[in-house]
């Protein structure tokens, strides 16, 4: 792993209807995330935030269902300039969110450097929507599929390439909550998942040693796409959509320091750490402290 990582908060709320959510990079750096990465050993350097535009009220046609779509695509449009910048100047982009959606201009700067990156999106959700088969219209359930080159041309355009990864080079883990649409596009683009059900029985050892071996073949790189509603609400309580039945604590560090040890990991984003609906900042806590164990801490 690089030895210089940028920072880039990004307090992104309209890919979904729950505020507070914009407040998820002041939470991780509340709970230090500056200073434990510094501790590590790392150069880290704090880029501050990305300017999130707001709708005004004759903003709010809902085109496609696609709600603040302008908005989305604008602060993705800045995002992804950060994001590259940082690639160019030889630093490891750490993309604090925000919601979700914050993931099409993470990905849309990233992708601009490999040829065949690998995504590990470690979610409880398949972030495949598209307008059409959305039951929301929110923009942060869509945010695979974009990069994927499914959706609406504003959103899967992005950064003026597409699409920036290929189904091949996907692995979805700690699935639980997917829609029809969504499960008719894993079968029809044959992307992996691990679902809750293969996690419960392969345990997380043998998902992470399958999914690290399935995103480094034939790719030059890996961005980790971490939702923390990935992680069992009891564990992870501030995110803005909570699923029963995730990932625990130990199991999520566990794939972090498994991916530290395997050093194949070129890019990450941790997203919707909502402050608002969290009990003591112990979402932000918990981010900050599974990207410790992401970036080399040790136990002992
Ligand atoms: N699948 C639902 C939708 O599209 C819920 C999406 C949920 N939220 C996220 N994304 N946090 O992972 O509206
Ligand atoms: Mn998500
Ligand atoms: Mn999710
Ligand atoms: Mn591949």
């Amino acid at each position: 792993m690089k030895k210089k990582i940028s920072i880039i908060g990004v307090p992104m709320d309209l890919g979904q209807r729950r505020r507070g959510v914009d407040m998820g990079p002041s939470a991780m750096r509340y709970a230090n995330v500056v200073e434990r990465l510094q501790a590590l050993g790392y150069e880290v350097h704090d880029l501050g935030d990305i300017e999130i535009g707001r709708p005004n009220e004759f903003d709010v046609i809902d085109e496609d269902n696609l709600k603040d779509l302008k908005e989305v695509v604008n602060a993705n449009q800045t995002l992804a300039e950060a994001v590259s910048k940082s690639v160019v100047n030889g630093s490891f982009p750490l993309v604090l969110g925000g919601d979700h959606s914050i993931a099409i201009g993470t990905l849309a700067g990233v992708a601009e450097h490999y040829k065949n990156l690998g995504v590990i999106w470690y979610d409880a959700h398949g972030d495949l929507n598209t307008g059409e088969t959305s039951p929301s219209g929110n923009i942060h359930g869509m945010p695979l599929a974009v990069s994927l080159g499914i959706g609406h041309p504003y959103l899967t355009g992005l950064g003026g390439y597409a699409p920036k990864i290929r189904p091949e080079n996907v692995v979805i883990i700690g699935a639980r909550s997917l829609d029809d649409g969504e499960k008719e596009l894993i079968q029809e683009k044959g992307i992996k998942v691990y679902t809750m059900h293969e996690i419960d029985r392969l345990g997380m050892t043998r998902v992470m040693e399958e999914a690290m071996e399935y995103v480094t073949k034939d790719t030059d790189g890996v961005h980790l796409s971490l939702d923390l509603d990935a992680l069992d609400p009891h564990d992870a309580p501030g995110v803005g959509t909570p699923v029963l039945g995730g990932t625990s604590y130990r199991e999520t560090h566990l794939a972090m320091e498994m991916l530290a040890e395997a050093d194949i990991v070129t890019s990450a984003e941790f997203v919707e750490v909502n402050p608002i609906l969290d009990d003591k900042n112990t979402t932000a806590t918990v981010a900050v402290a599974l990207m410790g164990s992401l970036f080399g801490e040790k136990l002992l």
